[in-house]
């Protein structure tokens, strides 16, 4: 691990749990001083610098995808352990949200850049009771990056919502998000909702968030599962049988 940023170095203290250490440690080995830069004004909620930061790294020819992961990404993985532990509250982690949102306002575009014809129609949204849109929102960019339509329901997204937006965009694939341990059934009722609506063989339903796993994904009945924004193109992809 490396971490060579003296105000990142001092936040990485904050995590103490040994798993957590490598895990997030890992995301640091390969990121040099810009990027921790990012990390740390994301971590202490610095949207303009960020925003500035993000801005300068892009101007450098680093890739969109390295600044997301080695920058943005690493930074909220602190931030969750901090709200986790109680060092910060709700307000921070808003304002850590808004930094990061200031720096994705550069990286959208060009990940969501595509030439091509779309390949199919993706309808997106953060399960009922649930308002994390980070992850969702970077699955979006990510999945019209590879050249799908997608229509964003938000957050707290009721099951009816899912299925009229299916209805009206004759979408083939649907992708839930879910952030809360006590969110995640919702994704298993919308899916029943499908059922008794008499749609779930038009649609493929994809899942997925930091609680979810695979084998919540398949007792939930869902087509498929992805940990994270790349597996979810991949896998939307997969699904409807579309190479590369
Ligand atoms: C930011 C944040 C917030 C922000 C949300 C802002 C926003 N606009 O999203 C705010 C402050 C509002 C918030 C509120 C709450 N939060 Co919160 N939050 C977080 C935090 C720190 C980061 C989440 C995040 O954005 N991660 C970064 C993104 C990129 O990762 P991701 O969402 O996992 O998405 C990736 C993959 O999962 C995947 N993916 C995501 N969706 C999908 C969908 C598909 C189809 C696929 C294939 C893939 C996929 O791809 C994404 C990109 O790689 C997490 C901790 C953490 N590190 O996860 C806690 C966390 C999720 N929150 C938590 C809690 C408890 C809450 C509150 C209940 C706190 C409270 N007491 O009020 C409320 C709940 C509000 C509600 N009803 O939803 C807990 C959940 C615990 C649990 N086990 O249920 C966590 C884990 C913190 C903790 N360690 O305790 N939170």
């Amino acid at each position: 691990m490396a971490i060579i940023h003296e105000g990142l170095s001092e936040e990485f203290k904050y995590v103490t749990k040994q798993n957590e250490q490598e895990h997030i440690g890992a995301m640091f080995d390969s990121s040099d001083l810009l990027m921790q830069e990012i990390a740390f004004n994301l971590i202490k909620g610095n949207n303009n610098e960020v925003y500035d930061l993000v801005k300068k790294a892009l101007d450098q020819n680093y890739e969109a995808n390295t600044v997301l992961d080695d920058g943005l990404i690493a930074g909220m993985a602190i931030v969750g352990v901090k709200f986790r532990d109680n060092v910060i509250f709700v307000p921070e982690v808003l304002i850590s949200a808004r930094a990061m949102k200031a720096g994705m306002e550069h990286i959208d575009p060009i990940l969501s850049a595509s030439g091509v014809e779309p390949i199919g129609t993706v309808i997106m949204g953060t399960v009922k009771g649930d308002l994390h849109d980070i992850g969702k929102n970077l699955c979006i960019m990510m999945l019209r990056g590879g050249g799908f339509t997608v229509h964003d329901l938000g957050v707290d997204t009721k099951p009816d919502e899912f299925i009229d937006a299916v209805l009206e965009h004759e979408a083939t694939v649907v992708g839930m998000s879910a952030l809360l341990t006590t969110t995640m059934p919702n994704m298993g009722v919308t899916i029943e909702a499908f059922e008794e609506a008499g749609l779930r063989d038009e649609v493929k339903i994809l899942v997925g968030g930091a609680p979810v796993t695979k084998n919540f994904a398949d007792e939930m009945g869902a087509d498929g599962y992805g940990s994270n924004a790349v597996e979810c193109v991949q896998i939307a992809k997969d699904i409807l049988g579309v190479k590369g």
